[in-house]
């Protein structure tokens, strides 16, 4: 999982743009007094903070769909979390087993919709995933090496399948780390959008680095 290129998709810019969503619902811009009161649980050893929906008594028994997840994070300067590398994702692994933790959201979504025709994009179904907390492309998912996508899934294939679309459902373009829910290990899955799981939110730099310039008498 190396770094990749960094996408500049106008419509999902990290910063204060509103995308517009189905629905009519809004990527949520940060809200500076709920950046200066974030909640962090743990920091990762590069020192980013982390908050996990489960442990805080304010989210007891709240899930939330991809979307709704995302903004709770956003309104506090975080994102979902993005598993740029592999000690990352060993990481949060760990914390799911360990918590029985049975599923989550990542910031992982399948690029498919206005502007994701760009040519090192295709096809989709294998280098179009990318981390939207940071505008980055994700392995293609062919380099399983790269990647931690699980080797099976609801229908036995290797992940991403979509299977919820073969089945006649919503297509499964959002990530979702499972914990053993096809008893094939702890590993990400596509899942549609709409499942309501808990999450986890990262700190993001360039929603402080906006919160900060523009409050300077803020602490954030
Ligand atoms: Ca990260
Ligand atoms: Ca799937």
């Amino acid at each position: 999982m190396k770094a990749a290129t960094t996408l500049a998709f106008a419509v999902l810019l990290v910063g204060i743009v509103s995308a517009q969503f189905p629905g009519g619902r809004i990527l949520e811009p940060p809200v500076p007094a709920l950046c200066a009161q974030r909640v962090i649980h743990e920091r990762f050893p590069d020192g980013k903070g982390y908050m996990f929906s489960w442990r805080e008594p304010s989210l007891k028994g709240v899930e939330e769909d991809w979307l709704g997840g995302r903004n709770y994070c956003r309104q506090r300067c975080m994102d979902l979390i993005s598993l740029e590398t592999s000690a990352e994702n060993e990481w949060i692994k760990q914390r799911l087993v360990q918590e029985k933790v049975k599923y989550i959201w990542t910031s992982g979504r399948l690029c498919d919709f206005k502007g994701c025709d760009r040519a090192d994009l295709q096809p989709l179904s294998v280098n179009g995933w990318f981390w939207t907390a940071v505008l980055q492309k994700l392995a293609p998912t062919t380099a399983r090496h790269q990647n931690d996508w699980s080797e099976k899934g609801g229908i036995g294939k290797p992940q991403p399948d979509n299977r919820e679309a073969q089945q006649g459902g919503a297509t499964e373009n959002c990530l979702a780390v499972l914990n053993q829910f096809y008893n094939d290990g702890v590993n990400w899955h596509d899942v549609a959008c709409h499942h309501r799981k808990p999450f986890v939110c990262e700190e993001n730099e360039d929603l402080l680095k906006y919160v900060r310039y523009t409050n300077p008498e803020l602490r954030v």
